[in-house]
């Protein structure tokens, strides 16, 4: 096997999952990138031998740079998460679109020439105002209100034609809202729901961005980097969409996430002072039908609201060092 190639390694989604990757394929597989120099050894709790070797500056907007890698690690797959999320991207749509779809051309085009495997992360930003809320379709309306949704359709249909003009093996998942604790989120709409476990556990106070009744579906880190993995792994011949699947995992209201928190911490307390991002929260989906992914490739979630709640107040309490006090329990 070659080598694999992660775009936006440093991000939430990236960081959790080149972990696993160098967990099931060796460290020395796994070629870490990002728009940023790192200026000194980083430290990742999940790969404590890291170093400089593994880690490349590239700006995905650089074909050349990406194929000089390409050729000099003889990478076989790309990962490609770098991108701009939802609300930054409503910040700066020019940035979004050409990060998110020029790099993606630049990326396809490489793939395409050297005969890589390629993971696209869509996501439910595809979906827009008619499009159905509930047991949303695998194929449905897809009429985005924000860029970064718009560069989610264009990407997946980008992916479709060069799977069957010209036979690149590229797979891609809709991921919903991602709940993790290794590596904060940064410019999308659902970040609420990770930073609401810092703010409970650091001041028992949040101010969340979204209505309460705000409910999207949401996915826990150990679950998303599965289900990549899966994908990845599975027969060529069962993956029959090539755009991207549906996937989901457990949907919830900003109110319910609140109430799991107060189980633990019953002193915490959230107020609601919704901003431009409920806008976005309202245009996309409440529940999501992922029965093809389940058919195709065996998709399953494990984690459900309480499990995701238990296991983030566990973590982040041993990681910020502050105690959480089971006074309910
Ligand atoms: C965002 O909120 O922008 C992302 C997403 C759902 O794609 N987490």
């Amino acid at each position: 096997m070659g080598t694999i190639l992660v775009t936006g390694a440093k991000g939430q989604l990236g960081s959790d999952l080149v972990a696993a990757l160098c967990q099931h394929y060796g460290a020395a597989s796994v070629l870490e990138s990002g728009r940023a120099a790192l200026h000194r050894a980083y430290h990742c709790d999940a790969v404590p031998q890291r170093d400089y070797r593994f880690y490349e500056v590239l700006d995905v907007m650089d074909r050349q740079r990406l194929q000089d890698l390409i050729e000099k690690y003889q990478i076989d797959a790309i990962y490609h998460l770098a991108g701009v999320l939802s609300a930054k991207g409503e910040q700066q749509p020019d940035r979004c679109w050409n990060v998110n779809v020029n790099g993606l051309y630049n990326v396809l085009e490489t793939a395409r020439i050297y005969h890589l495997k390629l993971f696209f992360p869509s996501s439910i930003a595809v979906f827009g105002p008619h499009t159905p809320k509930l047991d949303t379709p695998q194929i449905t309306i897809e009429d985005p209100s924000t860029m970064y949704g718009i560069t989610k359709v264009t990407g997946e249909l980008l992916c479709h034609y060069y799977a069957h003009r010209y036979g690149v093996d590229v797979r891609s998942l809709r991921l919903p809202g991602i709940i993790s604790y290794s590596i904060p989120p940064g410019g999308g709409t659902t970040d609420f729901a990770v930073e609401i476990f810092y703010a409970a556990l650091k001041d028992r106070h949040y101010t969340c961005f979204v209505r309460p009744e705000t409910r999207l579906p949401m996915m826990y880190m150990p679950d998303a980097v599965r289900a990549v993995l899966e994908l990845m792994q599975a027969d060529e011949a069962a993956i029959k969409i090539r755009s991207s699947y549906n996937i989901t995992a457990v949907s919830f209201s900003a109110a319910e996430l609140v109430s799991e928190i107060q189980r633990y911490l019953p002193d915490f307390v959230c107020d609601y002072a919704p901003d431009f991002r409920q806008a976005i929260a309202d245009s996309w989906v409440s529940e999501v039908d992922d029965s093809k992914a389940r058919a195709d490739w065996g998709w399953r979630p494990e984690y459900d609201l309480p499990a995701i709640v238990e296991d983030m107040l566990k973590q982040l309490s041993r990681r910020l060092d502050i105690p959480l006090k089971n006074r309910n329990r």
